[in-house]
């Protein structure tokens, strides 16, 4: 055990470095990350376990934090920890550094998830406790990993802490255990101007294990993580009421903790703080901050070895389970490979003429029998958005018993969709969530993270437009799809499309859109499907689908090119069949997904939309949505307003969403 002496020194070097970068950046966030301090270096030197030589080690603690903000503290403790040198603390923020204003997940350098929209980092630990769970009711104790989480004022005031906290309470996550650096301040005020809760019972509802200590004393904190390990019931929350800004002090040399102005400015800047004087009363040298106390060195080094050994420990308890368990052990490699699972996709029969969502019920139910680490998700509309496809071949998570592979979100889209990319950054897992369309709008915060951080989710949004009809406006999706396909545009830092939408046209194109899904590993992938009926395509082949727009029927030298998503390929299709009988020549085009056929060589674009050729698209989301594909020689019939209450035939008919309607359409175009 590490004298409190020692510890206390190695926290205020974790402060000092966490001042100084700010300060030498010129911007960020000292206070919150000086007061954490002792809370990360005791965790990182005392209880969390990973293997300094290889940081991708399935079987390790993972910790998440979710104040972004709180970079210099996180950057500090890993520079203390060997994962980051002194000069890369001295860039951050800075072109091209390591050290970027907020943490992004690196998990080389130890950094489990991208944060800073708060409150979604404890949510992704809350997924990843999850997914733990799910891996040791398969593999047994060579799963033993604890999940730790850091959350700040901000985190606990965010809506999505509600979400998170019931579900880890109600599922029983023992193995999460989260620190709340309660230090009082926020950014722009104290915290008691916000709120008057009461936490500790807040969380003890939910049904967690809650200690309150003082959370800048190194005994308490050990005394709390013990007794947090030692749970078996309940995940743990250990409120740590800490000082805002430990150690700051002006130039008179006197106090200057518990400041707002803390928050999020360098000392010097921060309207009464000395950053030198600061330095000298943490014990440091401001001639020269950015070092490492000796003492602090070998307090990291020890530790180093330690965990050297306890990984070491943990392998060979594993090579002696992987020799009785051979092939279990190679699910395992299987599962944590990232790769994409093998799936028989011939073994799918759709039923012709079914509703997309429907089709995705047919493919989940095979997905549940062929793939063994899939998870499923549904934030109470298992039995609408059609994932009891999935559930029926398995059952839900409940306490104590992970061997199912559904979760029942309850009604919490955000948590869902956070939950899900937890699991996914934890790894061994492929987690998929489904909600309507239309509530896409509760999740896009977390999808945004999804796309950054490029994990592979699967986003299942069904009720796809306003053919949900009776149920009115609200529930109605118009702007979404426009809305989520922005994403499609947008290229993640590996130069990708950060996100791929598919909207199937019918029963097979929803099997391949399925596929196209699970074989991305590398984005997350949305799937709107609809909740009416679709005839099925005359189409034999479908493989143009994973081009992102294909030829679903043409004529010689059309005169005119159809194209369409969804179900209004269908609807083009009998419009067609008026226009045919007038003598004109088309092409019809299914078009799934805008960015994957943007990402097509140019002669296979020009085979699909070919140039001086007037294009009609049809959509049931803003006309916009089209305006990329048909460009300005073309013409749009979308939907330009709110929907209506009414049967969804009614609105087909008054919103122009039929063949007779794109046969005016085409005529007026065609002048
Ligand atoms: C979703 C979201 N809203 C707003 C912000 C901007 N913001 C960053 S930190 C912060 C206040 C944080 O207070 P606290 O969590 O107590 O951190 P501390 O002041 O202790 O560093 C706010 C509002 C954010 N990062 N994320």
């Amino acid at each position: 055990m590490n004298s409190t002496q020692l510890l206390n020194r190695a926290a205020d070097n974790i402060r000092i470095l966490a001042a100084a970068a700010v300060e030498k950046a010129k911007s960020g966030h000292p206070g919150g990350a000086m007061g954490g301090a002792d809370f990360i270096n005791v965790l990182f030197s005392e209880y969390l376990v990973y293997d300094p030589e290889n940081p991708a080690w399935e079987g390790r603690d993972r910790f998440f934090l979710d104040p972004g903000h709180m970079a210099p503290m996180l950057y500090a403790q890993l520079c203390l920890a060997g994962k980051f040198s002194l000069e890369d603390l001295q860039n951050l923020r800075q072109w091209e550094s390591v050290t970027p204003g907020h943490p992004e997940r690196c998990i080389e350098r130890g950094i489990e998830n991208t944060s800073g929209p708060l409150g979604q980092g404890h949510t992704f630990a809350v997924g990843a406790a999850i997914a733990a769970k799910f891996l040791k009711a398969r593999f047994g104790k060579v799963m033993n990993q604890t999940i730790y989480a850091f959350i700040s004022d901000g985190g606990v005031q965010e809506e999505i802490s509600q979400g998170a906290g019931r579900l880890a309470g109600h599922l029983g996550l023992d193995n999460l255990i989260m620190f709340y650096d309660s230090n009082r301040i926020q950014l722009s005020t104290e915290c008691r101007e916000v709120t008057s809760e009461d936490v500790a019972r807040k969380y003890e509802a939910w049904g967690w294990f809650v200690q309150t200590i003082p959370g800048n004393d190194p005994e308490a904190i050990r005394r709390a993580l013990d007794k947090a390990k030692a749970e078996q019931e309940r995940p743990s929350l250990i409120i740590g009421n800490t000082t805002m800004g430990k150690g700051i002090v002006t130039a008179e040399g006197e106090s200057f903790e518990g400041k707002c102005s803390t928050h999020g400015a360098p000392l010097s800047k921060s309207g009464g703080g000395s950053f030198e004087k600061t330095i000298e009363n943490l014990g440091g040298n401001p001639e020269a901050p950015f070092a490492i106390f000796p003492e602090v060195k070998k307090l990291y080094e020890n530790r180093a070895a330690e965990l050297r050994q306890i990984a070491n420990e943990h392998y060979q308890e594993f090579y002696e389970w992987q020799k009785q368990n051979p092939e279990l052990a190679a699910t395992y490699e299987r599962y944590f490979s990232g790769e994409a699972p093998e799936i028989d996709w011939t073994k799918i029969q759709q039923k012709p003429g079914a509703a997309t969502r429907g089709a995705s019920a047919v493919v989940l139910s095979s997905l549940a029998e062929q793939v063994g680490n899939m998870i499923v998700a549904s934030a109470d509309l298992s039995n609408s958005d059609k994932t009891d496809g999935f559930l029926k071949k398995t059952h839900a998570f409940v306490k104590g018993d992970f061997s199912g592979a559904f979760l029942q979100a309850g009604v919490a889209e955000l948590t869902m969709a956070c939950v899900c990319i937890g699991m996914s950054l934890h790894g061994g897992v492929i987690p998929a969530c489904g909600t309507f369309f239309v509530f896409s709008d509760y999740m896009k915060p977390a999808v945004r993270m999804a796309a950054l951080m490029e994990v592979p989710v699967k986003f299942i949004w069904t009720h796809d437009a306003f053919r949900v009809g009776e149920d009115g406006p609200t529930h109605e999706p118009v702007e979404q799809e426009a809305q989520i396909r922005l994403m499609e545009k947008l290229q993640n830092h590996h130069g990708k499309n950060s996100m791929l939408v598919l909207r199937p046209a019918d029963a097979e194109e929803t099997t391949m859109a399925w596929r196209l899904a699970m074989e991305n590993t590398a984005t997350p992938t949305a799937l709107i499907f609809s909740r009416q009926d679709i005839p099925a395509l005359p189409v034999q082949n479908f493989e143009g689908f994973s081009k992102g727009a294909y030829i679903v029927n043409k004529d010689e030298n059309p005169e005119v090119v159809l194209l369409a998503s969804g179900s209004e390929v269908s609807t083009l299709l009998a419009g067609a069949e008026l226009l045919r009988k007038d003598g004109i020549r088309l092409q019809v085009v299914s078009v799934p997904s805008e960015g994957l056929f943007r990402s097509q060589p140019q002669a296979y674009q020009a085979e699909v939309l070919p140039r001086g050729v007037k294009r009609f698209g049809m959509t049931a989301g803003l006309s916009c949505t089209l305006e990329g594909l048909v460009g300005e020689n073309g013409a749009i019939w979308g939907l330009n307003s709110f929907g209506f209450s009414a049967p969804y035939k009614v609105l087909d008919e008054k919103l122009g969403f039929t063949a007779e309607n794109v046969y005016k359409q085409v005529k007026a175009l065609l002048g």
